[in-house]
């Protein structure tokens, strides 16, 4: 099988491999990204965040029906919170998104554990894969903020935040920082009592951002609103088009010192095993001789001569 030609067709199948590669950090993975690289930094990235429960995945199924209307290709990346051991949160998100796969949107869920740095790795490659495989806009799932390794408004070109009415989690995460990230804020769940006052607050909060958001009141339920997202979203696209190799610059930057720093990182930690210094350092701190601090110093600066 002809794995590039395939990818390139768009063909889920091999999609899916693609990414499961990506996942395991194999690397086949890296000889996939060496021969797709040149042809991706394109495609418009939507992050969806907000608390647990705002419906996120309700609201993604209905709107990437509405995208494809626009004439767009939305894929979606959902970054799965839980173990892939329990596979709840993987179920629950495809019963929620079932509407949009029959469409023909690409979902897929990513795990969100990992070493420090793996999540924003596989997530950025994916991203690639699927740009590759034709798809634009590629939207992200993640439940935000600061409970995910990924700050997801790094990675997306357009970022989304959902609330709920009558929860007091969202007027926690609204507290919380969550009004400098949003490029637009959802007031999901209008079809319950309190949507009026949330909105409300929600633009008071953000009155003062410089990134002049909008606010718009959405129901997965009642099925109101999802058009005027979809809308806001599609002209978003076009404008953020136009600074994306600007912003894919900043970013390249940003990962690329990311590799650097994770490649000394491991062949330090390999030197360090065998390292004579760290060895009598070590004996001196186990004898109460020295501080950590102290040791760590002379350590360090013996490495980095
Ligand atoms: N009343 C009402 N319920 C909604 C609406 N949208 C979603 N829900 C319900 O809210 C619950 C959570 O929806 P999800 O789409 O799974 O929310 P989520 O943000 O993706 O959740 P996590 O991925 O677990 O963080 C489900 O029971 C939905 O049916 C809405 O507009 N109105
Ligand atoms: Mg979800």
């Amino acid at each position: 099988m002809d794995l590039l030609s395939d990818l390139k067709k768009g063909k889920r199948g091999a999609i899916a491999k693609a990414i499961t590669m990506i996942e395991n950090d194999q690397n086949e993975a890296r000889n996939l990204l060496k021969k797709i690289f040149k042809k991706t930094g394109k495609s418009i990235v939507i992050g969806i965040t907000g608390p647990a429960g705002a419906g996120k995945s309700s609201l993604i199924n209905k709107t990437s029906v509405a995208l494809k209307k626009l004439h767009t290709k939305p894929a979606v990346l959902a970054i799965d919170p839980t173990s892939h051991v329990t596979g709840g949160a993987i179920l629950g998100d495809r019963v929620r998104m079932s509407e949009s796969t029959d469409s023909g949107t690409y979902i897929r869920s990513i795990a969100s554990r990992g070493a420090k740095g793996a999540v924003s790795r596989s997530l950025r490659n994916s991203i690639r894969i699927l740009e590759y495989a034709g798809f634009n806009p590629i939207i992200i799932e993640s439940v935000g903020a600061g409970q995910t390794e990924v700050e997801i408004s790094n990675i997306a070109d357009i970022t989304v935040v959902v609330f709920n009415p009558n929860t007091g989690d969202s007027i926690q995460t609204i507290k919380a920082g969550l009004t400098e990230i949003g490029d637009i804020y959802l007031v999901n769940k209008s079809d319950l009592d309190g949507t009026n006052q949330l909105f409300d607050a929600v633009r008071d909060f953000i009155g003062e951002s410089e990134k002049n958001p909008i606010i718009l009141k959405t129901s997965v339920k009642k099925n109101t609103g999802i058009g005027p997202f979809a809308k806001t979203l599609k002209n978003m696209m076009l404008e953020k088009g136009k600074i994306k190799k600007k912003k894919e610059g900043e970013r390249l930057e940003v990962e690329l010192k990311d590799i650097v720093l994770n490649n000394l990182s491991q062949r330090m930690g390999e030197l360090l095993e065998s390292d004579k210094t760290f060895s009598k350092y070590l004996k001196r701190l186990l004898a109460k001789d020295i501080d950590p601090f102290e040791a760590a110093d002379k350590i360090s600066k013996s490495l980095i001569k």
